[in-house]
């Protein structure tokens, strides 16, 4: 008798150690309370309403019908989220997002691209979808041109003229106006550094407005010079006329690859690449100094020099220039992917190029980029899984950018094949992710603020067509309905916002 109760009482006190540990752990992989946990699109790769809307064209839907991916697919309908923005927002609220991220289609607002002609039907559409989510307790983050710029503008020379910042402002200002009273997180631009090289100068990889253009050796740098500049522009006015009565913020999203160092020797190579890829953008708005890093700059003079040029193709900022864009964002949008491993060792290793070795972008930075075969593919093309990147890049923000407020705006991977709607796959990516994230936070005091998921539905994966899908909810692109299902990712998601905590 003595013995058995003795038995049942460790038993008992064994249950109670394990199911105590059990929460315990998760709190150890907790976030801060208030960490925001969301899911991002963007406008074309979700809306539809292309035709019949007032919409006027964009420079993607030109490119599509250059370039027309496989099965001849483009934007037109996608996921029709122009016509089930209310279910849409009660999905969003039983997933228990706080917060979605989408994008504003310009030529949807101004159809030619200028102030002069608006789209009326377009301005009340994002006032319904804002106002639903509103209504189910999701808060908006609006990004203001994620890629899809007015044709008419690309017509007038689109990011290679000047004149962009003008139109961008213009847009920009129209936007705050219109919605400002609801919209409280701005983020002006997505993604500069992919737009410049795969808009302007890759071979492989390519987006509208089209590739490989001509002379887009010094356009590639021009284009990014005129985002930046467009950025300022957008930041500036959203300070200047409307913050402190809207009392919300602007930022821009900046992507990048992180790039780890072969070995020891390579550890400045790899440094400059950062520099090259994700300084390009992020220094002259958010270092100390402003404008390019110095290793860019230095590495461009040299070109002139070896190509005999009379200037640098990396066009210069005006002191004005300069001092408009240092601070100009409250926070810094991130979308991290992957990781490439950097060396000025040729030919030991894998050959396995990145996405931009081709480009031109890539033979100026003349270092050898390559994935590491060990880090687990994702998908079929370009995914691999390495979240250590994520967590370096995050540092190195902190310790390069004075730890500005980081929303990481994107991350996530694409189906892997025969996974269908149990996607184990995407559960593992995101969870080493989500554990980088909080290993920054916890123990660097990396300032990330919220996670959102890229991307809430399957969509419109740009030159990939439908063949890539990213969403947490598959989307059933040959019904009328577009019918969604979640994934067994969405499943798990819910359980990490419930926790607010990496849950296995
Ligand atoms: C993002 N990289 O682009 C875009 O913002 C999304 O529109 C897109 O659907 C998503 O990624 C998935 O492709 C990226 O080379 C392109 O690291 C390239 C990279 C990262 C993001």
């Amino acid at each position: 008798m003595e013995t058995m109760s003795l038995r049942k009482l460790a038993l008992i006190a064994a249950f109670l150690c394990l199911s105590l540990g059990h929460p315990l752990k998760e709190k150890e992989l907790g976030f801060p309370e208030d960490f925001i946990w969301a899911a991002a699109t963007s406008a074309y790769q979700v809306e539809g309403g292309v035709i019949g809307t007032g919409r006027g064209p964009s420079i993607w839907d030109r490119y599509l019908a250059l370039h027309p991916p496989a099965h001849n697919q483009t934007g037109d309908v996608a996921c029709d989220t122009y016509h089930k923005y209310e279910e849409d927002a009660i999905l969003m609220k039983k997933q228990g997002l706080k917060s979605y991220r989408f994008s504003i289609s310009w030529s949807r607002i101004f159809p030619d691209g200028r102030v002069h002609r608006v789209n009326p039907e377009g301005v009340q559409y994002y006032h319904n979808l804002i106002d639903a989510l509103l209504k189910q307790d999701i808060t908006p983050v609006v990004t203001l041109y994620h890629w899809d710029l007015p044709l008419s503008l690309g017509d007038l020379g689109g990011w290679l003229t000047s004149e962009i910042v003008d139109w961008f402002g213009d847009y920009a200002r129209f936007c705050y106006q219109e919605y400002g009273s609801k919209v409280k997180q701005w983020i002006t631009i997505n993604e500069p550094h992919t737009q410049s090289v795969y808009g302007y100068c890759s071979q492989v990889t390519v987006h509208a407005p089209g590739g490989f253009q001509q002379n887009c050796e010094w356009s590639m740098y021009l284009a990014g010079h005129n985002f930046l500049l467009a950025h300022g522009r957008a930041a500036s006015i959203y300070k200047n006329e409307f913050q402190k009565e809207q009392q919300g913020k602007v930022g821009i999203t900046l992507n990048t690859i992180w790039y780890e160092p072969r070995n020891e020797t390579d550890r400045e190579a790899a440094d400059f690449l950062v520099q090259s890829a994700f300084g390009w953008f992020a220094n002259a708005i958010f270092s100390e100094e402003g404008d390019y890093p110095a290793v860019m700059k230095a590495n461009m003079e040299r070109l002139r020099r070896k190509e005999g040029r009379e200037t640098s193709r990396l066009p210069e900022f005006t002191q004005e220039q300069i001092k408009e864009l240092r601070g100009s964002a409250d926070f810094m949008g991130l979308n991290y992917y992957i990781s490439m491993i950097g060396t000025k060792e040729k030919g030991l290793h894998e050959p396995r190029e990145s996405p931009t070795v081709n480009s031109t972008w890539g033979r100026d930075v003349g270092i050898y980029m390559y994935a590491d075969i060990h880090w687990k593919q994702m998908g079929t093309t370009w995914i691999r899984y390495h979240p250590e990147g994520l967590y370096h890049l995050l540092n190195f923000i902190r310790t390069h950018y004075n730890n500005v407020p980081v929303y990481i705006t994107e991350n996530g991977c694409m189906d892997s094949p025969g996974e269908g709607m149990d996607d184990v796959s995407r559960i593992f990516f995101i969870k080493g992710h989500l554990k980088a994230v909080q290993k920054a936070i916890a123990e660097d005091g990396c300032d990330v603020k919220g996670y959102f998921f890229w991307s809430l539905f399957d969509n419109f994966e740009w030159h990939a067509g439908f063949t890539e899908r990213f969403g947490m909810y598959h989307v059933d692109f040959d019904t009328p309905e577009r019918t969604r299902t979640p994934k067994a990712s969405a499943h798990w998601y819910k359980r990490v916002i419930d926790n607010n905590a990496v849950v296995e």
